[in-house]
């Protein structure tokens, strides 16, 4: 495996030469921010990051995420250009070096949680998600981690008409056309696909979700089965959605070209709270993944998923510096053990 850590470019808090000390790090995981969703990334942008990066002794191989403008999950006539725009940014980024690319096909709506801080017992704060403050949430007046405040209110409201009647079907069929005209590119320059999976994995204001667990991949995988079209199995997803991640993992591992490793503790039947990296720490068994991707010969990327808030820190949400690192040391670790235990 190749231990990664999650960087927002320049506008980043955490300099990369903190991120450089922590043990065992290949590169990091990045984007280009300040171009609008669908439109090409400029080349030199993409080689002023692997710049900052080189500089920094750290790869740049894993992009997370180039987003999938919503005309193509839309499945409306102007996908064509949204289409051809990703395919060009996905040659601009394999000339420069990137192996991997993480998406998502989740409509208008990222990942979403309810609280950005809930205190600990130890004095710790992370995120955490409860399904009836959820819903009680104006879908058109949202504020939220994950949430792309881009859009003003008129522009969401006119976003979420547009996909009144839109159903799983018709998505999953938008989803392969989409890759259906990708998968050729990464034929060609050698890039990995993978999709993460919808986070919490459950629809959300009456917008379908489908990548949600073990049948969502099947159908996927089933409907292409080009090697690059592949997964980011995030264990704080799917764990949500309480899939048997050591079945998950055993069963995707050739699929699987990117793991976000993150323990989350269960609360109530949707709701959770983020927890740190290790196993004891809440209810995901993360020292049996990380034995399950190793048995079943995971070779992709890694990174540490969310963090909680420690020593004080008041990081980006999920995103500080501290908790994150403590995680990549104790995956760093289990990963060591499990590797020799395999030999
Ligand atoms: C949250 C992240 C997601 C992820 C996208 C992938 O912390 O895991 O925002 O980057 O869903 O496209």
């Amino acid at each position: 495996m190749k231990m990664t850590f999650r960087w927002y470019g320049e506008g980043d808090s955490i300099p990369l030469a903190y991120i450089r000390q922590i043990p065992n790090l290949s590169g990091v995981v990045t984007a280009v921010y300040d171009t609008p969703v669908g439109e090409v990334w400029e080349e030199q942008k993409i080689l002023r990051l692997k710049q900052l990066c080189d500089d920094a002794g750290l790869e740049m191989q894993v992009i997370e995420s180039v987003p999938v403008h919503e005309d193509i999950k839309l499945g409306l006539p102007t996908r064509e250009r949204y289409i051809q725009n990703y395919q060009t940014t996905l040659r601009a980024l394999a000339r420069a070096g990137v192996k991997c690319v993480c998406y998502n096909f989740m409509p208008v709506f990222d990942w979403l949680r309810t609280n950005l801080k809930t205190v600990a017992k130890d004095g710790s704060n992370s995120l955490s998600y409860e399904h009836a403050a959820l819903i009680k949430l104006d879908k058109n007046d949202l504020h939220l981690p994950g949430w792309d405040e881009s859009y003003s209110k008129e522009q969401l409201k006119g976003l979420l008409a547009r996909y009144e009647g839109m159903t799983h079907e018709k998505l999953f069929e938008n989803l392969v056309y989409f890759l259906q005209s990708i998968l050729p590119v990464c034929d060609e320059v050698g890039i990995d696909m993978a999709i993460h999976p919808d986070d919490p994995p459950w629809d959300m204001f009456g917008l379908p979700r489908i990548i949600t667990g073990e049948a969502g991949f099947d159908r996927l995988f089933k409907a292409l089965p080009n090697a690059h079209n592949g997964m980011t199995f995030c264990t704080g997803s799917l764990g949500a959605g309480r899939g048997d991640l050591v079945h998950l993992a055993q069963k995707y591992a050739s699929r699987i070209f990117f793991a976000h490793l993150r323990q989350i503790r269960w609360v109530g039947e949707r709701d959770f709270v983020e927890a740190g990296h290790f196993t004891g720490a809440g209810s995901l068994d993360i020292a049996a993944v990380v034995r399950a991707l190793v048995r079943g010969g995971f070779k992709g990327y890694v990174r540490p998923d969310h963090g909680r808030n420690i020593w004080g820190e008041d990081g980006k949400p999920g995103y500080g510096l501290y908790d994150r690192a403590l995680g990549a040391a104790y995956l760093n670790g289990l990963f060591e053990a499990m590797e020799q235990e395999e030999v």
